[in-house]
Parts: C-alpha cells; sequence; structure tokens
C-alpha cells in the first residue's frame, strides 16, 4: 500500500491547549505523523510518496472560499493586530446572534469556529493545505486503479465544516478525498469515520447528500465531545435521508461491543453498494489513549484491517486522531496490515 507523506505537517505546532481548568501541552504534536512514518517504514508497508498539489480548487468543493481565504490571511492578521503565541478564538456565535463577518481578526476566529481547540499559529496555512494535498494524492491513487492507499494526514480534519474549524481540524482531509472521487464521476462513496470523536464536520459536508454515505462509530455525543453531534437519530436531510448513520456507544465501551458496531456499519455500507470507501482513522480508541475512553488493544486494530478488507472496494485510509505516543505507530499500522493480509 503506498503511503501519502508530507513533512509539511511540522509547520503546525500549537504550544498549549485548556484541558479540564488547566493549560497543557497540546494533544495534537507533530511526534504523530512521525511515530506513523516511522513505522510505516518500519514493517515495510510500501512506497512513500509525496503529495502532488492539487490546488486549491480541490479544496473550495468542500470548504467555503471566503473560510479558505481566512485561514491563508489569519496568523498575518493576528501578528499585525498584535497576537503574540497561537491565535485562539474566543467568543463565537450562537444561532440566534448577527451573521455578520466581523473586522477583527479576534471576531473571525471566533465566527469561523466552534471551539477554541484549534488554534492558529505561522505555519498553520502551509500543513492544512499540504494534508489536503496529501489526502488528494492518495484519491488520486485510488482512482488509478489502486485497490487502497494511506494518506498520512495532520493535522486531523474530521472536526471541521464547510465554514468552521475546531477540535484540532481546519480543513476536512478526508471529505476533500471523497469529494474529488465523486467529482471524478465515482457514483457513491462511502466514509467510515472510527475515531473515537464524532466527526461532526464529515457529517455535516455530505448531510443533505446521497452519493457519499457517513457511516461512524464514536463515544455518545451525551457524554463525549463534540457533544452537539453525533447522535443515533441523526440520519440526514432532504435527498440525504438514510444516508447518515451513527453508532454512538457509551464511555469505557470495550472491543466486543465496538466490533459489533463495527459488522453494523460494514453491512449498511455493504447494502449502499459503494464503489470505495474513506477510512477516517483515528485511533484514539485505544484502550491507553490520553484523552479518551474506549479500550481498543493494539491487536483489535488487525481485526479492524481485516473486516474492513472484507468489502473488497477501493479503500482510502486518512489519519484523524490518536495521541498515545507510543502506540500510535502500531495501531495505525496495525490497521493498514490487518487490511493487507
Ligand atoms: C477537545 C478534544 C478534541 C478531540 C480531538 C480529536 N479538545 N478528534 O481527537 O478526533
Ligand atoms: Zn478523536
Amino acid at each position: 500500500m503506498k503511503t501519502v507523506y508530507s513533512d509539511a505537517h511540522r509547520e503546525h505546532r500549537i504550544e498549549v491547549e485548556l484541558y479540564g481548568s488547566e493549560l497543557v501541552p497540546c494533544f495534537e504534536q507533530p511526534v504523530r505523523a512521525d511515530s506513523v512514518l516511522t513505522q510505516v517504514i518500519a514493517v515495510g508497508l510500501g512506497p512513500v510518496l509525496a503529495p502532488v498539489d492539487h490546488g486549491r480548487r480541490a479544496i473550495t468543493s468542500v470548504h467555503a472560499a471566503d473560510y479558505v481565504d481566512f485561514l491563508e490571511v489569519a496568523w498575518r492578521d493576528w501578528v499585525a493586530a498584535g497576537g503574540e503565541g497561537d491565535a485562539f478564538s474566543g467568543c463565537a456565535p450562537k444561532s440566534d446572534m448577527s451573521r455578520r463577518v466581523p473586522a477583527s481578526i479576534h471576531g473571525r476566529l471566533g465566527y469561523y469556529s466552534f471551539d477554541a481547540g484549534a488554534p492558529i499559529t505561522a505555519g498553520t496555512w502551509n500543513a492544512v493545505y499540504a494534508a489536503a494535498q496529501v489526502a488528494l494524492t492518495a484519491a488520486a491513487v485510488l482512482a488509478n486503479g489502486e485497490a487502497s492507499a494511506f494518506a498520512l494526514c495532520r493535522p486531523p480534519g474530521h472536526h471541521a465544516s464547510k465554514a468552521y474549524l475546531g477540535g484540532y481540524c481546519y480543513l476536512n482531509n478526508a471529505a476533500i478525498a471523497a469529494q474529488s472521487l465523486t467529482d471524478r464521476g465515482m457514483k457513491r462513496a462511502a466514509i467510515l469515520d472510527v475515531d473515537f470523536h464524532h466527526g461532526n464536520g464529515t457529517q455535516s459536508i455530505f448531510y443533505d447528500r446521497s452519493d457519499v454515505l457517513f457511516a461512524s462509530i464514536h463515544g455518545d455525543p451525551n457524554d463525549e465531545y463534540p457533544y452537539f453531534s453525533g447522535h443515533a437519530d441523526e440520519t440526514g436531510a432532504g435527498p440525504g435521508v438514510g444516508f447518515n448513520v451513527n453508532f454512538p456507544l457509551p464511555p469505557g465501551t470495550g472491543p466486543g461491543r465496538w466490533l459489533e458496531a463495527l459488522a453494523a456499519a460494514l453491512s449498511r455500507i455493504r447494502a449502499y453498494r459503494a464503489d470505495a470507501i474513506i477510512v477516517s482513522l483515528g485511533v484514539d480508541t485505544f484502550e491507553h489513549d490520553p484523552i479518551s475512553s474506549f479500550k481498543l488493544r493494539s491487536d483489535d486494530y488487525l481485526r479492524l484491517g481485516e473486516a474492513l478488507r472484507t468489502l473488497r472496494l477501493p479503500t482510502l485510509f486518512v489519519l484523524e486522531g490518536g495521541y498515545a505516543l507510543d502506540a500510535i505507530g502500531l495501531n495505525v499500522t496495525n490497521t493498514l496490515v490487518g487490511f493487507e493480509t
């Protein structure tokens, strides 16, 4: 399996995040992607390719142009306004407030975010642009007839929607890859999100569409981030009704119940008769993940890969979360190796 990877991810490095009532070093660090790459090479997964630039248009097929413009200039405007350190969003609008875009960079940061969990720093634009191109290049590998590809994206993307960032995510890499496949004429693409957290951004992007099925297995939003998205009764809207499937699971869910939910998600994808599957591959379902509560063990990721293989579909893996630094590489490659063997 080919891996697509860019060093540009290292330009995005957020110092601290608010965790409970404390400022702690950000869990979403460059070393995550470096560890995954090291393990991809160690297991001999296959060639590692640099991304090909597919341009900005492939990004604005998913994200609003004004949002992408904002991401590109936010750091410059933050510095010009005297900002020091990473640019955090603060005040964000609720649905009964004005939808006018403020001139102030502080106001725009709030307007284009749903939480303060995705600050912007000097290299954020370069890194998120490169991550989107990594996903697009891996999608092109699939479009060229290969059975699978791995987009080693960082930062992750599944919380980012058409016009807002949050939860470590800026551009929705998996959604951009899926859209590029439908833009090439693919009739039905399925996205399976196995990250611990609900992929609210991906759900939102495809909520009213039937050409991209979104299925997600995640911590119940009644208890877990992102809290306001991911319930089982969110099934799609308009032409998209029936093409959004959520499997919320209780905190502390172990491998048995998780693998049952996976089987249910895969049977929904089979019934959909997808032409390809994009896997939002977060491994923060791991038992020792520092910010999540599921109890998967490293061997369970082999089972995940094996189960995905039974679909016999072109399969694109896109990296999302996973913060247990000494296990993220193994858990990701176990999924990919399980798929290959
Ligand atoms: C709140 C937790 C962010 C979760 C990010 C993640 N700061 N999403 O792993 O998949
Ligand atoms: Zn996550």
